[in-house]
């Protein structure tokens, strides 16, 4: 062979070589995208319309869901906040359409107004899971489970809570001068919390004062606390219808000279609350300022995985799940309260009990 062809050869034998070489690389490249594709492809992706962050329950409820949505546990979350406004979760809901999504989760700020965007998700064949608050739809096919709290048998515990501290203490019902600061308006726990609320305090003749709005939140509550106490000054208990409001009751209360305590008859002021999450709220019912906390979980992470895990199986979850909780109090002289059937034991937090 002469020198010509025996460079042509090796040429074409370095050509080979070269070729083979990045076809094995382009493989191990292909191999590497596609061990990435499938790693994302098995993620099951779960947009979820947060309300906001309004409340320590909300900051909790958050971070239950975040812990539980992760890639180690085979999920990839879209999390969207929307700061409390309902047209934020709408377009939330949209883009999680867009992006089809395999699972919608939404906690929905109020009840009404989800019909249209549930049906496009609904169209779209994609499965929505209602968390926390319900929704008021004209079709339930229009979400699939919803789990979270009973919030008018909250309201109903903690009134009879109520009734049986001022029973223990021959308290008449026609001393009794209460107000309600209630939480967002239109929202199942402020629709159930209220309705509970209105139907004990009637069926034991209390003095109800007043209704004031706080949105849930500290800041509101503390206005509206101030403005009870501008026009009620008989005023010696407060229903608030969560942990945040109670807490700025409790500032605007003190900051008006009040005394906030369980002994109504020396003119204190009982507060009562829900929730029973964060630490500074358990603080103030161990000290007393706060009397009763109807507990209120917000730990659904767990809950809504669950749901999903049953029906990536093909399984058919309950549609309703409620769940079961307690009451927190300052006193250990009401063990428990029961309503229609449902005991719900109460559980003393005291000083020794905080973190
Ligand atoms: C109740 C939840 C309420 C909490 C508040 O499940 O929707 O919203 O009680 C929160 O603290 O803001």
């Amino acid at each position: 062979m002469n020198t010509r062809k025996v460079s042509v050869a090796i040429y074409m034998l370095m050509i080979i070589c070269l070729c083979t070489i990045l076809a094995g690389c382009s493989s191990r490249q292909d191999t590497a995208e596609a061990d990435h594709d499938v790693a994302e492809d098995d993620l099951i992706v779960v947009g979820f319309s947060q309300i906001g962050s309004e409340s320590y329950w909300r900051n909790a409820n958050t971070e239950s869901m975040q812990s539980v949505f992760t890639k180690e546990n085979g999920f990839r979350l879209i999390f969207e906040n929307a700061q409390q406004k309902q047209t934020n979760q709408i377009t939330a809901i949209r883009s999680f359409i867009q992006r089809d999504v395999d699972y919608i989760v939404l906690a929905p700020v109020v009840e009404t107004g989800w019909d249209t965007v549930l049906s496009e998700a609904k169209e779209a064949g994609i499965p929505v899971i209602i968390v926390d608050r319900q929704v008021d739809v004209s079709d339930d096919s229009l979400f699939t489970c919803w789990v979270g709290s009973d919030f008018e048998l909250e309201g109903m515990l903690v009134c009879m809570w109520m009734s049986k501290y001022f029973n223990m203490r021959g308290i008449q019902p026609s001393a009794i001068h209460i107000a309600d600061i209630q939480g967002t308006l239109g929202s199942s726990a402020q629709i159930g919390r209220t309705k509970g609320f209105k139907h004990m305090s009637q069926l034991y003749g209390w003095d109800v004062v007043a209704y004031e709005e706080g949105e849930f939140t500290k800041s509101k509550g503390k206005e509206a606390m101030s403005e009870i106490l501008a026009s009620h000054k008989d005023v010696n208990v407060v229903y608030c219808e969560n942990d945040s409001e109670a807490l700025g009751a409790v500032e605007a209360l003190e900051a008006a000279g009040k005394k906030c305590g369980s002994n109504i008859t020396k003119g204190e002021v009982m507060l009562v609350a829900f929730d029973g999450v964060n630490e500074e709220a358990r603080a103030k019912v161990a000290e007393g300022k706060i009397s009763c906390i109807g507990e209120c979980n917000p730990l659904h992470g767990p809950r809504v995985e669950s749901i999903i895990r049953k029906l990536e199986a093909g399984e058919r979850p309950e549609k309703y799940q409620y769940v079961t909780e307690g009451i927190f109090a300052n006193t250990s002289d009401i063990p428990s309260v029961m309503i229609s059937g449902q005991e719900r034991t109460v559980t003393v937090i005291t000083k020794k009990d905080l973190q």
